[in-house]
Formats: structure tokens, sequence, C-alpha cells
């Protein structure tokens, strides 16, 4: 990397990659044993101008790091008010208050990385290569896909497996994520389906095999950040795509651009972000974070803390009944009448009610709840409450879904801190 085409993103990427030699060939900085490394003067100069000031404290800093200023706020570029809960590899949620439009833009929809992203992607060469047990292994541009196949746009719900993990005790191991790892923005490309249809899908096909152009954290070329899959019948149902398109714009560089799958209601980590091959398999897929206990929870009720031996974990498919109250603000203030709203959400169900309570669960009062735009978007829900008197009150929210499954109050624990769907409460002081 050349001094002169310095930009944070770069910078970042490059301290990502492997912090010290950054820090050695950008800022001229070397490692002492103490791991503090002196930035010279030109070096000094660039991190200064990068930052915006003079760091006075510069002798001070700790070799192999990106200042925090520069990090957080370069790496969440064109997304607003996200939560950064990691940034390497990039993971941010957003606050539910900020998740309150039905359909959700660009610059709220979650990150969720597993390795580091591509850094120049090009949407006019970018290929699609559909092989493995096909009839005709193809490779395809987006203007191919474009051309070759209907071009369809759904509103559609990504939720990570993960989304709820902060709330589990014991904790369990991972990004802490609250509510926010889920989003449900409109999404444009073409059927999965189609796609394989075309290829030709042979008799013994049983998975999908999804593969990406990001790189594992390790910077090893051979290493696979994340490869995941479905079993074909998912796949080859009508609102999964492969999508080039995100609220009628380009897909944001880390939700995926050029090309990702979506699929919605199943685990966010099946759709497959900067998708460049997928591969049918006569086996359940095994890429990285498709084995062990990945993805995967326990076949069984266990007890919080409970050890479980790896053979009783199942893979995760549908995601359960849950919803999220995005108005008002959890601590907000509120007079004695307000509307709550929110969305509702279960996987490949219909949700088909939405209660609240505004006295700790001991009644329940219906919220006017919308059919779903589309199958596999989100249903938003209103309602107006009236508050006996001044004080402070908890809204919570459950919903119903179409097989009678209700959202619990209590978590129903598992080792990896998997499927909370547990009420959403907001907290209100009501004056
Ligand atoms: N190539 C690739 N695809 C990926 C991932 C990833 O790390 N790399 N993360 C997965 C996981 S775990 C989730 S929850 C979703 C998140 O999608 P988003 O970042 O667009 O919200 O992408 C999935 N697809
Ligand atoms: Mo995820």
């Amino acid at each position: 990397m050349a001094k002169d085409d310095i930009n944070p993103k770069s910078v970042w990427e490059f301290f990502a990659r492997d912090p010290e030699r950054a820090d050695r060939e950008f800022f001229g900085r070397k490692t002492n044993q103490n791991r503090r490394g002196f930035l010279k003067n030109t070096g000094l100069a660039t991190m200064a101008a990068m930052v915006g000031s003079a760091i006075p404290f510069h002798r001070n800093m700790p070799a192999g790091f990106v200042p925090a200023a520069l990090a957080s706020e370069d790496v969440l570029v064109g997304k607003d008010g996200l939560t950064l809960l990691n940034d390497r590899p990039v993971n941010a949620e957003t606050p539910p208050e900020l998740l309150d439009d039905p359909i959700t833009p660009t610059n709220r929809h979650f990150i969720r990385n597993n390795g580091i992203p591509p850094e120049e992607v090009d949407a006019g060469t970018w290929t699609l290569t559909v092989d493995g047990l096909v009839e005709n292994p193809m490779t395809l541009t987006i203007d191919d896909l474009k051309s070759q196949f209907d071009v369809v746009s759904m509103a559609l719900t990504l939720e990570c497996g993960g989304n709820g993990r902060g709330f589990f005790n014991p904790p369990a191991k991972g990004n802490q994520w609250t509510y926010g790892a889920v989003a449900c923005s409109e999404w444009t490309g073409v059927r999965l389906k189609d796609v394989l249809q075309k290829a030709g899908v042979k008799p013994e096909v049983v998975y999908t095999a999804h593969y990406g152009a990001d790189g594992h954290l390790s910077g090893d070329p051979e290493k696979m950040p994340i490869s995941r899959g479905l079993p074909i019948e998912k796949a080859l149902t009508d609102n999964v795509l492969i999508a080039f398109e995100m609220n009628g714009g380009p897909l944001h560089p880390m939700n995926g651009a050029p090309l990702r799958l979506v699929v919605p209601g199943w685990p966010a980590s099946t759709a497959q972000k900067w998708l460049n091959r997928i591969q049918l398999r006569d086996q359940v897929h095994d890429g990285p974070k498709m084995t062990g206990t990945s993805y995967r929870v326990p076949n069984r009720p266990v007890e919080p803390g409970e050890k479980v031996e790896k053979e009783d974990f199942v893979i995760i498919e549908r995601m359960p009944v849950k919803s999220l109250i995005t108005f008002p603000a959890n601590g907000a203030s509120s007079g004695l009448e307000t509307e709550i709203r929110g969305h509702a959400w279960s996987g490949d169900r219909e949700v088909s009610k939405l209660e609240i309570s505004t006295d700790f669960g001991t009644s329940w009062q219906k919220a006017e709840l919308d059919k779903p735009v589309n199958a596999g978007a989100w249903q938003n829900w209103r309602t107006t409450v009236t508050f006996p008197q001044a004080g402070y009150y908890e809204v919570w929210a459950r919903a119903t879904d179409s097989e009678g499954a209700m959202q619990p109050f209590a978590i129903d624990w598992n080792p990896k801190g998997y499927l909370n769907n547990t009420m959403h409460r907001v907290g209100l002081r009501v004056s």
C-alpha cells in the first residue's frame, strides 16, 4: 500500500488484517519489547490528519491499533445510528426505535460479518457459479441474472440466529446482540429457485452450499469465514432471492454488495453475502459454521448451563415467532395516551395475533396487525394505550403465529445463545 493513496477504509482494512505490519509499513512505527511503537514524524502527521487533530499523547499509544474514532466511524459509513458491537469483524445492530419504518432503510440494516469483506467489488464483472450436482453448471454475471430470469422485489425479514444472545444467563460466547440483529428491507433480485431449475437439479441433491468472497480473519486465503447451505426443499421456495438491489439502490458494501442471498425466516447466516458460488450436494453441507455447534441448538429442552453433547445438536431451520416495539423508545416519556407500534414475524409462518400489556402481563390488549406485504416480510402493528395515571409503566408485546406458537416471557436457554424470542419490554415514564 503506497502512503499517498491513504484513505481511512484501506487503513482500517490493513490494520484489521495485520496490525503490526500495518503499523510498520503505514506509519513507520516499530514495535519494541514493551509493545509500544513510536510514530515517526510522517506517520504521526498521517494519523493526525486522519483523526483530524494532533495527538498529544501519541507516545503512549500501543502498537498496532487504529485510532478508535477512525475505526468506528469508518466501518459504519452509510449506516445511521447503529451500535457497533465489534469492529473485527464488523458487527453492528440497530436500536429498536430506529427500526420503526415499515421497510428497513439500507442505512438501518444491521451488519453481521464473520470475516473481512472483499475490498474491491465490481458489479460489472462479478460472477456467480452454479455447480455441483446440476445438469448444466453455469457461470452468470449480474447482467445475465437480470436478462435470463424474472426480476422480483420483495420485503424480506433477515434475523441473525444469535439475535437476543446478550440476555442469556449463563452467558453464551459470541456477539452480544440485544434486539437489533433483524431487519426487513425490500430486496430486488432473481429467485434462487429459477436459477437452480435452469441449472437442472439432479435427483440426488439434498442440500445447497453457499460461498462468498469475504476473507478469513486470519488472512489465510485457503480458509473461509462462513459457508452455509439450505435443504433443497427450502432453496426451491418462492421467496429465497439472489439479490442485487436493496431498497431500490445498490446493496450496502457491508450487506453483501454486489450480490447476496436473502433467505427470509431462517437464520440469516444462510443468506450468503458477496455470493459467488452455489454448489448442489448429495449430503448436508459441511462448510465453516455449518458443523459442530454453530447455528445449532439441543434437540431437547436443557437446563441453563447444562453441558450438551455435540451429537445432540440439530441445525436451526425456521426462526421462531417474535416481535419488536419500535415506538416509543425504551425509557421515553409519554402522555397519558400514546400510540405503540412495531413489527412481528415468524419464520415460514404468519403472525396471527399481537397483544400488548401495560400492567406487567396481567391483562393484554390486541393490537391492529397488518398482513405481511408478501410472504417473508415482517408484519407491522400498532395500537393506542391509555394509562390510568402518571408513573412508570412497561409495555410488553407478544406475538402468536398461525400455528398457535406464542413468544415466551423467559428464555429457553441453549449453550450458544440462539433463538431468543422472549417478549420485548419497553419502559415508559408517563406524565
Ligand atoms: N459471505 C458472508 N455471508 C454472510 C455472513 C458472512 O460473514 N459472510 N454472515 C451471515 C450472518 S451470520 C448473518 S446474520 C447475515 C447478516 O446479514 P447482514 O450483515 O446483511 O445484516 O449474513 C450472513 N451472510
Ligand atoms: Mo448470523
